[in-house]
């Protein structure tokens, strides 16, 4: 029998080991994982053996028919699963989280995405089912299939739970407090492995569903307090500038801040914006905070003054929320609010999300003609969206808050010859190259629908609000965008890609730069303000962008974060002047504000704890948005 063992390959071995290294040579190939020393490729390297130790372990319980159906079905889920992370990585360069997995309304209009990100040779990925499913049926001789003993299973199992220890000793010392800072998917994929950060993470979704259960109003205490230590008095000059006007807010689909005021290829990339923002308050170190929930995000930044999760979208997993959005606080104050986007309206849970943001109206696919000529991408082109809106702009009651929402520029960054004002860069790095067509599209889009508003006498009593959403070049893109911009992209420079432009134009008002450092999270507050409505008793994490006290600072989502003369990423500490790496006490005044920020924000979602708020507001009798 022992003879046996040594002499025949078990089929759950070959099994694991077939699944084992398909892993790691994805981990090598399909992920940008940094390995930085040895141990972490050894990490690497064993992360993923003991979860595939036992799950396919499992079928040393089953007898021969069982077993064999039990390791092939098991074989293919786990496959599927690791391909499905493949190809969200691809797009979104970053791992599955399982409400991201739910958002089935996404994963269906993802569309023409799909096809250009999967290939021919992605079938790789299921090369090994086939010698695992002929194995099985021809039942070579060097296979052996037999029922096991107590004490096979026993020492079988004994050596996966040795290998998860080692595993997690060794992730332990490399990186301590792996599982309780869970800001970095890559960090823990790369310490546990692709499949048991899966199981971490469906652990932390039964948690958080366990955490509005139990959340009550006590924890609100610290986070207002720690809210009111940083509320900004808004600048006397600016207080109220735009009372009474309409607001249109622009966001720009993945529209990253260095593209304004400069060429490729020699021809300017925004010709429009850059002349806009001349006549505008232009902040030029802005930074969006997105998370996976990327458009979707930056609406909840910008509209609730609160950070998004750090996994999932919080637009799916929190909808059903107690919030205090400005759309809900522009309706006391006699706004009619609108949100105009030419997609599914399920798409990002908005119809679902946007009732709890207080929105009116939802103009979504049903309300523009979008035809196959008016369409490229993801849908309808933003020249003819920006025409067909200014006919549901002039019918809302006035003053109205509007949100518009482009698409063109989204990846894959496909646009028609003759929409294509400049010519692609010339890398070769597609995706890079397309960019630049199609934020220029954009720009014109822009241009056209400001054309449009002064024709149709919108213009003159509106504040116009654009801001780019989140980055569209990935990391994953870093050697064609350092052969653009003509230096490395370090961690520091790719921090400062996350910038985003934001402009401001006030009717009457001439432009000015605003250099201090802000993020989508500022928005809030910085609205209201305009508009003449007090927010010192929202719960804002973001603050007045015009205020004279500001102090400057942006935290991302990753809890990286940005101040006036520092850069704090992946656990480094850069001087912004210079972009080198300086000592870390330089940074470490911020890093408990970054920390608590993001913190307080998180429990705030989980717990849902305005909801308590709201009573508590209700009881004093005291009104969120005074006149
Ligand atoms: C879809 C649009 C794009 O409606 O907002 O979403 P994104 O992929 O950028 O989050
Ligand atoms: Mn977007």
């Amino acid at each position: 029998m022992k003879k046996n063992t040594w002499t025949k390959a078990s089929i759950v071995a070959i099994a694991t080991i077939l699944l084992w290294l398909k892993t790691y040579i994805a981990y090598k190939t399909s992920f940008d994982i940094k390995i930085e020393n040895w141990r972490q490729e050894l990490i690497l390297l064993i992360n993923p053996l003991s979860f595939l130790m036992i799950i396919l372990g499992i079928s040393m319980f089953m007898k021969e028919k069982a077993q064999k159906r039990y390791i092939l079905i098991t074989s293919f889920i786990v496959s599927a699963i690791l391909f499905a992370n493949v190809v969200f990585y691809r797009f979104f360069n970053d791992f599955l989280t399982i409400p991201v997995l739910f958002q089935t309304s996404n994963m269906s209009d993802l569309g023409s995405s799909v096809t250009e990100l999967i290939n021919i040779s992605d079938l790789f990925y299921f090369a090994d089912l086939l010698v695992l499913a002929l194995l099985l049926k021809f039942k070579p001789n060097v296979i052996e299939f037999r029922e096991y003993t107590k004490v096979d299973r026993r020492s079988f199992f004994l050596v996966a739970i040795a290998i998860a220890f080692f595993n997690l000793g060794m992730a332990e010392t490399e990186r301590p407090q792996l599982l309780t800072r869970t800001f970095d998917r890559e960090m823990l994929v790369k310490n546990i492995g692709t499949y048991n950060y899966h199981l971490y993470d469906a652990y932390l979704q039964s948690k958080s569903s366990a955490q509005r259960a139990m959340a009550d109003g006590s924890e609100l205490a610290d986070i207002d307090n720690y809210v009111r230590a940083n509320y900004l008095p808004p600048n006397d000059e600016m207080f109220g500038i735009a009372k009474g006007k309409n607001v249109i807010l622009i966001s720009m689909e993945s529209t990253q801040n260095f593209v304004i005021n400069q060429t490729v290829n020699g021809q300017e990339i925004t010709p429009f914006l850059n002349d806009f923002i001349k006549e505008s308050y232009y902040f030029n170190n802005f930074y969006h905070q997105t998370g996976q929930g990327k458009t979707s995000d930056s609406e909840f930044l910008v509209e609730n003054s609160l950070y998004p999760l750090s996994r999932g979208a919080v637009f799916f997993t929190h909808s059903g929320n107690e919030y205090t959005a400005t759309p809900e606080i522009l309706n006391e104050n006699g706004y009619f609010t609108a949100s105009l986007h030419a997609n599914n309206k399920s798409f990002w849970n908005r119809d679902i999300m946007y009732q709890s943001l207080g929105y009116e109206r939802f103009y979504s696919l049903p309300d523009y003609d979008v035809e196959k000529e008016n369409s490229v991408g993801w849908g309808m082109k933003d020249i003819e969206f920006f025409q067909q809106s200014v006919d549901h702009l002039k019918a809302m009651p006035k003053p109205f808050y509007s949100k518009f929402i482009t698409l063109t520029n989204h990846f894959p960054f496909e646009l028609n010859e003759e929409d294509r004002f400049i010519e692609p860069y010339t890398s070769n790095d597609k995706t890079v190259n397309n960019y630049f067509p199609t934020v220029r599209y954009q720009d014109e889009a822009l241009k056209l629908f400001i054309q449009k508003l002064k024709d149709e006498g919108l213009y003159e009593d509106s504040i116009i609000i654009l801001y780019g959403d989140h980055y569209g070049i990935s990391e994953n893109h870093n050697k064609a965008m350092s052969e653009y911009l003509g230096k490395d992209i370090t961690p520091f420079e790719s921090t400062q890609l996350q910038q985003v432009p934001l402009i401001v134009h006030i009717p009457g008002q001439e432009g000015k730069i605003m250099p201090t450092v802000g993020g989508q999270i500022d928005l809030k507050p910085t609205i209201l303000h305009l508009l003449g409505i007090d927010s010192k008793n929202n719960i804002d994490f973001g603050s007045d962008l015009f205020s004279k006290d500001r102090n400057d600072f942006a935290v991302l989502r990753d809890g990286s974060f940005i101040t006036k003369d520092y850069v704090f990423t992946r656990e480094t500490c850069y001087d912004k002047a210079t972009g080198e790496p300086t000592e870390k006490t330089a940074c470490e005044p911020y890093s408990d504000q970054a920390k608590n920020e993001l913190e307080y924000s998180d429990k705030i979602i989980y717990g849902d704890l305005l909801r308590f708020y709201e009573d508590e507001d209700k009881e004093n009798g005291s009104s969120k948005s005074n006149e």
